[in-house]
This record gives C-alpha cells, sequence and structure tokens, in this order.
C-alpha cells in the first residue's frame, strides 16, 4: 500500500492518520496539535498516551507529543505549559510519497490567545513519518511588528514496557537543572541515565543527540534547533497526583524533550523559528 493520509476520529476527536511505508502509522489530534500514536512496521507503539487521557480540550491531553508554547512549564504568568495544547489547530497541508507522508497543522493567533499573551503568531507543525522514524517540527512566525520571546517544547512521552530497565545515553557531561532538588544545578556524571525514583530535570545546552535503550527497544532521539533536553518521569507517588494517568503509568512512560527553556527564543517581528525533535526506531 502507497502512504496516504486519512482523516479520523480519535477518541471522538479530529485527527489525522499518516499510513506511512510499510505499515508504519501516526496519528495526530488537531485538538493541540499532537502526535498521539506512532507505531512502526513492526506493529509496535512507541508513544505512551495515559488510558485516562482527557479529549475534550480542558486539559492537555496526556501523552503523545504535547506542544508547549510560549511557555514552558511554570515559567512565567501564562497557563503551565502555555495554551496552545488545549487549542484547535488546522490541518494546513499534506503529502505522501513512496516512502513518507507528511501533513502540517497551523494555529494562528486569536482574541483568546492576545488576551493571555499580546503577540500575532502563526505557529506551524509538520509530521513527517518514515518507514522507521518521525520527525516533529515546530515552527513559528512572529507576524506582528514587536520582537516576542517565549520558551517551549516538544514534549514527548515514549512508551517504554518498565521505565525501570531504561536506559538513556547522550547526557553524560552536562548541566541540569534538577526539579525534584529545589533547582539545584547538577553535572551529569553518568554515561547512562536509569530511572529509579522521580525525575524532573532540563539538561541545557546539548548537541548530541540520546539514544533510549529498554529491553529490545532502541529508540534514537536527535533535537535541532531547541537546544535543551528535558527529562521527566513522575513515580509512583507524583503520577498518583496527576488525576489523569492511572496508578502504574509511571511505569509505561519516560518524557524525553526537545526543549528550550534556559535562554528564551527570541523572535524578531516578521521571522520565524524552527526546531523539530526526530525519533528513530534504530
Ligand atoms: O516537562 C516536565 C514537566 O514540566 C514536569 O514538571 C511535569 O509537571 C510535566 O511537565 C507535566 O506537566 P502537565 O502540565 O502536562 O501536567
Amino acid at each position: 500500500m502507497k502512504p496516504s493520509i486519512e482523516t479520523i476520529e480519535f477518541h471522538g476527536i479530529e485527527a489525522v492518520r499518516l499510513n506511512g511505508p510499510r505499515g508504519a502509522t501516526a496519528i495526530v489530534s488537531l485538538l493541540g496539535g499532537q502526535v498521539l500514536s506512532w507505531i512502526t512496521p513492526d506493529g509496535r507503539e512507541h508513544l505512551f498516551l495515559s488510558e485516562r487521557a482527557v479529549f475534550d480540550g480542558s486539559v492537555a491531553i496526556r501523552g503523545g507529543i504535547p506542544v508547549c508554547f510560549p511557555q514552558f512549564g511554570g515559567l512565567g504568568e501564562l497557563p503551565k505549559h502555555g495554551f496552545v495544547r488545549t487549542r484547535e489547530w488546522s490541518l494546513a497541508g499534506q503529502r505522501s510519497a513512496d516512502d513518507y507522508a507528511l501533513v502540517t497543522l497551523e494555529l494562528a493567533d486569536d482574541a483568546e490567545t492576545r488576551a493571555l499573551w499580546p503577540h500575532a503568531f502563526r505557529a506551524e507543525i509538520t509530521v513527517m513519518l518514515e518507514v522507521d522514524r518521525i520527525d516533529v517540527e515546530f515552527c513559528v512566525e512572529n507576524t506582528g511588528s514587536v520582537p516576542f520571546a517565549f520558551t517551549g517544547a516538544l514534549h514527548s512521552y515514549l512508551r517504554v514496557v518498565q521505565v525501570e530497565d531504561a536506559l538513556l545515553e547522550g547526557l553524560h557531561g552536562h548541566d541540569y537543572r534538577d526539579a525534584v532538588d529545589d533547582d539545584r544545578i547538577v553535572r551529569e556524571t553518568g554515561t547512562e541515565i536509569q530511572i529509579e525514583n522521580a525525575v524532573d530535570r532540563i539538561y541545557f545546552d546539548v548537541r548530541r543527540p540520546q539514544l533510549l535503550r529498554a529491553g529490545n527497544l532502541s529508540l534514537g532521539i536527535q533535537s535541532q534547533g531547541f537546544p535543551d533536553v528535558v527529562v521527566w518521569n513522575p513515580w509512583v507517588e507524583g503520577c498518583a497526583r496527576l488525576k489523569d494517568t492511572a496508578p502504574d503509568n509511571w511505569r509505561h512512560m519516560l518524557c524525553v524533550e526537545a526543549a528550550a527553556v534556559r535562554n528564551p527564543v527570541i523572535v524578531p517581528a516578521g521571522e520565524e523559528w524552527y526546531g523539530r525533535q526526530t525519533l528513530v526506531d534504530v
């Protein structure tokens, strides 16, 4: 079957399914402009999506790849992780060929976003699915007449069988801000990170790709444009505090996020910025 793109309903909301080469698929919801599923030709789902996720736009969908913009986390006055996670994006383009399927979703400012954040912008998420990889590009254009600054992330929830068995490589030697230890700045000394407790770290200025290994899973994680990498797992207690996860969900997810947090990105009037994260099944 040749790659194709179709609109579907997924958990009652409008979404686009990318039918990629050799049976690879991805699902992107218009709500949040969020990738919710990525399945490789071997039938394996690589993204975690909570069975208690809420799909009515009242909160962000728990799982997949939420887009955090124009504020990462609670680093400012805006709602946590900004406001585009709960907005309805629209389909701006689609394309497929023998070896890929691609869609672009877009979102522009309106009266509601300007009431929260007084800037004119146009954001785009482009998802390209190939046989063994998914590439998610976030592009933001300043359509106003003054510069703006933002922080943000592609908040990818990677699915693992048992997070205790996961090893994340590629962050050795980088400084991180540790949110579970009073925001202390720590230098990573391990060549591999193991998740043995709650982890909520922002690694600064990461130039190398990461490799996530867990059981027979091996996933390459690369980013461009986004200087920082966030690693998050809420562990047992943190997961119990989340309303939209099941008690054991902490075990099946590890967020490895392409982020711009330490230094806000400045976008001059009329210009655009882009960053991307690529996940490769290796
Ligand atoms: O990216 C990690 C983080 O900022 C954590 O501190 C954690 O709270 C998480 O994001 C989830 O945030 P959310 O608003 O989706 O519950």
